[in-house]
């Protein structure tokens, strides 16, 4: 008798932008699912320190090479994504390939150029884009003191993010209002979690590859 094969775990990614409530929403639902999360950029490892140092505005750098190194960040968190999903754990990431897309092409570097570095990342088993209108964030208060946090770059990073969900082989992708009541965004949010875990309960397909 052989043992029963263990089903993988969900990859779950969480996107928006700056303010839009992604941390808590991300811990809510890992608690919710008991998923593992990684936050994106991973600023421990030393790549993850020279975007802190980047985005702290501590370091100047090229945009090209800044691009990369966001996408090297993510590259050396895929071991450990699929050992972990194959383990049967699903895994909830805090931003993923689409911020690095977005934020890049708004400072206004090409969008073919900006996705190649994440092509065959692990293909995300769904999406949320939390969606924000610029009158509600603006209600949230002051942004941070980091780079990016202006309001004219969140107007094209939001451009950009919305319009990433209708490219070829991101994965399922859903839109959800960040502008409700905290408890209803986790709960749309949760809806749309569940589904996408039945759905790989059920088709029982490996990890498929981002932009491939
Ligand atoms: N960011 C994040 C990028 O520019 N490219 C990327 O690939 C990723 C993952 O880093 N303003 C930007 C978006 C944010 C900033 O993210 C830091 P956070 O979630 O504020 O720590
Ligand atoms: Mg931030």
């Amino acid at each position: 008798l052989g043992a029963a094969k263990k089903v993988r775990g969900a990859l779950i990614v969480i996107e928006g932008l700056d303010r839009a409530g992604k941390s808590t929403q991300v811990s809510r639902i890992a608690q919710s699912i008991t998923a593992k999360t990684i936050k994106f950029p991973e600023r421990t490892t030393p790549i993850g320190k020279m975007i802190d140092s980047y985005l702290g505005k501590m370091s100047e750098m090229d945009d090209h090479a800044i691009h990369l190194l966001f996408s090297a960040n993510r590259w050396e968190k895929v071991d450990e994504i699929l050992r972990s999903l194959d383990d049967g754990q699903h895994v909830i990431c805090d931003r993923y390939a689409f911020s690095g897309i977005a934020y890049s092409c708004a400072k206004g570097l090409s969008h073919d150029w900006c996705r190649s570095p994440d092509v065959g990342l692990p293909l995300p088993d769904l999406t949320l884009f939390l969606s924000l209108t610029p009158e509600v964030a603006a209600q949230r208060g002051a942004y941070g003191e980091e780079r990016y946090e202006v309001v004219a770059i969140q107007e094209k990073v939001k451009t950009i993010l919305s319009q990433l969900g209708s490219e070829t082989n991101v994965g399922p992708w859903q839109t959800i209002d960040a502008g409700q009541d905290i408890d209803k965004v986790t709960e749309d949010c949760l809806a749309e979690v569940k589904k996408a875990i039945d759905s790989v309960q059920l088709k029982g397909a490996p990890i498929g590859k981002l932009f491939t």
